[in-house]
């Protein structure tokens, strides 16, 4: 029942027209007052209420919620108090000659967008970054901020800014490393720190990132360094600006995965090696390799502009290829990791006529000797060797070359010495027909370092006078050197290689190992620290109610009955998606380990798709497994599994359940999950009794409803495309221990198609009582069906009823229907609610909200119902309200969500020392998280008026 004063109270709230707040207007004119030319900015001396002022934008309360004085060439301090504005969400003060410190901006909690860039701001308080939880947009750049303190870092609490889209704080005075953490922050696509004074290499963290835009160029002072691999994860790139740095190593192999990259800037840096085939293939708008050390052919560049000057290929026209010994040769070097200082001198096409550091060759000008000893190479020994059919000896002696002698270079023929002493050489040596014997006294891993008789020196002396870089002083090298130590080794490199090699050789002594070290994928492995599970709700039999209707093109429908499990329709986006999760995949072996070969005690529950079980790694992380029956596997079943895992390993929120691995090994069809301890939320809805449960307070029903929000939100505009879940429903709602909610159940999701109006026409699919009317009846879809789905949910967490209960009177069966008919009504609102809420006053206010909002994300025509941005947008300031009052919130629990599966497994085992010989671990390109795009539109719009 609704009270008198409740009602007063509602109609205080909805009509008292509010007089602009007194403070914001106050710290305007100090904004203001404090300029050097005020007169920019025409604002009356007296007055509390600014709305109406120039540049000034208020939200329906009247409070300030934008400022827009940019490019007006305004000169002087910002004030101290500006996080006052609390209301602040759109701050544009860009391009203006503004200096001083910036304030603290801390606890702006609705600021999404601030520009600041092109300013004279001298410094940034530390604190700058506390509590920005809506911040999408920050723009800092030039900016030359603590400067006289030597520059500034990130704090870590930029972090909180969780969807965070857009940083550019280019030319900004940033120093150190580039941080870990910005590997965390999912939502991050546009990330440009050009031009500052950063150091280190680019973070491991930023594996699989959904970065489209990288821009790290320029740095100053020491700047970049380490190898470049791990870009080649970061599938959303669009431009990637490495230029100006001293980036080390190979442009990795797989490059040709960033299928988006239009831009591609790697010039100036010590990069080595070939250029991949996948990169001449890729069809850029612009690379340049300039000023770097590659080798080998240039390719056939299909890039629109490229250039690649001043570097160390083979040839200078592309599409050229090397001739075969440089090939060979080339591949040796690769083997070692490319040491500059060989890379230097190795360069045209003929190793016999240019020189070639260690290279010997005949009178027929076929190369008969490798002579590199103590050069301190590091890498192994390549079996492209095994090509140069002419060598007769081979001087390796004193380097750190490690890995096994290749077998083919047994068929080299005229091979009579092959010294490979004071080297890491491990077994089993190839056995030389030819009676050859190789030197490999001083190898820890063979013979147990004992000593063999050295082969002698059997220098050849037909020569073609190539220089031999160890000149008169090495013909005691291959038998003494494993008895020097590292000191007179460095020494006697020193005396030998300097006169020649001169300042490279130098160089390369302080560089010691490329590519090899970054080649693999084995760096930040992190323990996850918990959880994970999953789908659907055991206890729902949600799928009796599941409709499967073919619909036809001219929008009639032959039947809607509700059908048994298992038999949903779907189209799938699996159909036309290769999945592209190799990554994820993971072996069917660990997967019975962790679920104790699926034993009926670790069963989580039953749908129509197989048997959900739970899993559990030896540190305790908690896993869901989902296991497809083998009596389903239909083709219907498999376009959902597949669906399942495109539309999973594409997207990654923390409102979406997250898929950590699959199987697909021989009949087995397994998805893995995280595990969600509390279960769907028709449970706690609907069958709380039954299961012993607390009804969900209000508070938890409202952070529910935004965390599922936020879910679709990402899943309809802010996820590289556009999906359509088609099958919203508490029962594809899922709870973590703290009542964090994650949408799941990803079987039936649709590519949403380009072009907001546009819509799709499928075979009908999802839940009878959760579907749109036009979809029901046409099969068209657009996102506006899940908000119809969405606003449904809502009704459910306002009632406590189920969407459909033929058990209900018949007026009330349908509850989107019955719910439009009462939610006017006041009286009949405050009675519909679910009885084991405790609604008092305060309540009410979000009550009539939520009903409202549920009202209109069901209307009748899908373009009169919102977006799920705007459900956002009414939803996140009602969860506010009730913070004092929420001991639980934002705590996430430390779940490395990025993490697929069989990672998690490999750090496990490896911490362990297992063997890990059996696991499947597919090292390739990778799931492609989240990425929000084009927010110019959505905040212009928005001035919340
Ligand atoms: C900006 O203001 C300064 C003085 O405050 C003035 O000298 C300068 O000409 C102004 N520039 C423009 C583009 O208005
Ligand atoms: C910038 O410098 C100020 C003054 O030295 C210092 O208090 C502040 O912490 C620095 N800012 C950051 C983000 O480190
Ligand atoms: C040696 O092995 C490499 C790599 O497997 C191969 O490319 C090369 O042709 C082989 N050479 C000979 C002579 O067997
Ligand atoms: C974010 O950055 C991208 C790339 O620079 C840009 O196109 C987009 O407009 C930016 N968004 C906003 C809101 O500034
Ligand atoms: C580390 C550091 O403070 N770098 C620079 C910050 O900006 C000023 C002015 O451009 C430079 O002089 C500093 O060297």
């Amino acid at each position: 029942m609704l009270h008198p004063s409740l009602t007063l109270l509602l109609l205080l709230l909805l009509f008292h027209p509010n007089a602009g707040d007194p403070n914001d207007a106050k710290i305007l004119r100090q904004l203001r007052n404090g300029l050097d030319n005020p007169e920019q900015l025409p604002w009356p001396d007296e007055g509390d209420d600014p709305c109406g002022w120039k540049y000034i934008f208020c939200d329906s309360n009247k409070r300030v919620n934008q400022i827009q004085p940019k490019g007006l060439n305004l000169s002087g301090p910002l004030p101290q108090n500006l996080n006052q504005l609390t209301m602040l969400f759109n701050l544009g003060l860009q391009n203006n000659r503004l200096n001083g410190p910036l304030p603290s901006f801390r606890g702006l909690s609705k600021l999404k967008y601030a520009y600041l860039d092109n300013n004279n701001f001298d410094s940034i308080p530390s604190d700058f970054f506390d509590g920005l939880q809506s911040l999408e947009v920050l723009a800092l750049d030039h900016n030359n901020l603590n400067a006289s303190t030597g520059g500034w870092q990130l704090p870590e609490t930029l972090q909180e800014s969780t969807q965070l889209t857009n940083f550019s704080c280019m030319g900004c005075n940033l120093t150190g490393p580039i941080p870990q953490f910005l590997g965390s922050m999912n939502s991050l696509s546009f990330l440009k720190l050009s031009n500052n004074y950063l150091t280190g290499d680019i973070p491991r963290s930023l594996n699989d990132s959904a970065l489209q835009v990288l821009w790290l160029n320029n740095q100053q002072g020491e700047r970049l360094s380490g190898g470049i691999d791990v870009v080649a994860s970061m599938v959303s790139l669009t431009s990637l600006w490495l230029h100006g740095n001293a980036f080390t190593g190979t442009i990795p192999e797989n490059i040709g995965a960033l299928s988006s990259l239009k831009e591609l800037n790697l010039n100036g840096n010590n990069l080595v090696g070939l250029v991949p085939r996948g990169l001449g293939d890729m069809k850029l708008g612009k690379l340049d390799l300039n000023n770097n050390h590659f080798m080998g052919p240039i390719p056939d560049f299909k890039a629109a502009t490229v250039s690649y000057d001043v570097n160390n290929f083979c040839v200078s026209k592309p599409g050229v290829p090397c001739a075969f010994e440089v090939m060979a040769l080339l591949g040796f070097l690769g083997g070692l990791n490319y040491p500059l200082n060989l890379v230097d001198s190795w360069t045209g096409n003929d190793p016999c006529g240019g020189n070639w550091l260690g290279i010997k060759c005949n009178a027929d000008g076929k190369v008969i000797m490798i002579n590199l000893p103590n050069l301190n190479l590091s890498g192994s020994l390549s079996p492209s060797v095994a090509n140069l059919g002419s060598l007769v000896e081979i001087r390796l002696g004193g380097n750190d070359i490690s890995g096994v002698v290749p077998g083919n270079w047994t068929s080299l023929a005229s091979l009579k010495s092959l010294d490979l002493s004071g080297n890491n050489i491990y077994p089993p040596l190839p056995d030389f027909k030819t009676g050859l014997k190789p030197v490999v006294v001083g190898n820890p891993l063979l013979n147990g370092g004992a000593k063999t008789t050295p082969s002698g020196n059997n220098n050849p002396s037909t020569g073609s006078g190539n220089v031999d870089p160890s000149g008169n002083t090495n013909s005691n090298s291959s038998s003494s050197d494993s008895h020097e130590t590292k000191k007179s080794k460095r020494k006697q490199l020193v005396s030998i290689v300097a006169p020649i090699a001169g300042v490279a050789a130098a160089a390369f002594l302080l560089i010691p190992l490329y590519a090899y070290c970054f080649r693999r994928r084995n760096g930040g492995f992190q323990a996850p620290t918990s959880l994970v599970i999953h789908p659907r709700d055991p206890s729902d039999s949600d799928s009796a109610v599941k409709i499967a209707v073919a619909n036809n093109t001219n929008g009639s429908i032959s039947t809607l009955t509700g059908s048994g499990s298992g038999s949903r329709n779907s189209s799938g986006i699996g159909d036309s998606h290769i999945i592209e999760a190799g990554n994820l995949r993971i072996s069917v072996q660990v997967l019975r380990k962790v679920t104790e070969n699926f034993a009926p005690e670790n069963e989580l529950g039953r749908g129509g798709f197989g048997v959900v079980y739970k899993g559990e790694l030896d540190d305790g992380t908690k896993i869901a497994v989902k296991r497809m029956e083998a009596g389903v596997i239909s083709s219907k079943a498999l376009d959902e599994f597949q669906s399942e895992i495109a539309v999973l390993s594409k997207v990654r929120h923390r409102h979406l359940v997250s898929l950590l691995g699959y199987s697909t090994e021989g009949n087995e069809r397994i998805l893995v999950y995280e595990y969600m301890p509390q279960g769907a939320l028709s449970k706690h809805l609907f069958h709380w009794k039954s299961h012993d449960l607390e009804p969900l307070s209000w508070k938890r029903r409202l952070n529910i409803a935004l965390d599922v929000a936020r879910g679709m939100e990402y899943l309809h505009t802010l996820a590289h495309q556009s999906f359509i879940h088609r099958d919203l429903k508490p029962s594809n709602i899922l709870l973590a221990d703290d009542f964090k909610a994650k949408v799941s159940d990803f079987g039936l999701v649709k590519l949403a198609p380009e072009g907001e109006k546009a819509s799709v026409v499928t075979r009908l699919a999802g839940t009878f009582g959760y579907l749109a009317p036009e979809y029901a009846v046409t099969g068209k879809i657009t996102t506006k069906a899940d908000v119809f789905s969405f606003g449904v949910v809502l009704m459910e967490l306002l009632t406590g009823l189920m969407a459909l209960d033929e058990d209900r009177p018949e007026e009330s069966q349908y509850l989107a229907a019955w719910f439009w008919h009462i939610k006017s009504d006041k009286k009949k609102l405050m009675a519909a609610i679910d009885p084991a809420l405790d609604v008092k006053e305060e309540t009410f206010e979000s009550v009539s909200i939520i009903a409202e909002l549920a009202g209109h994300c069901t209307a009748r025509e899908p373009s009169q119902r919102p977006d799920m941005g705007h459900a956002v947008n009414v939803l996140a300031p009602l969860v506010e309200k009730w913070k004092p009052f929420d001991d639980d919130t934002e705590e996430y629990s430390g779940i490395d969500y990025s993490l697929p599966l069989n990672q998690m497994v490999k750090g496990w085992q490896e911490a362990e020392g297992k063997d890990l010989s059996y696991m499947d671990l597919e090292d390739s390109k990778s799931s492609i998280p989240a990425r929000p795009t084009g927010f110019a539109d959505s905040f212009t719009s928005a001035d919340g008026r």
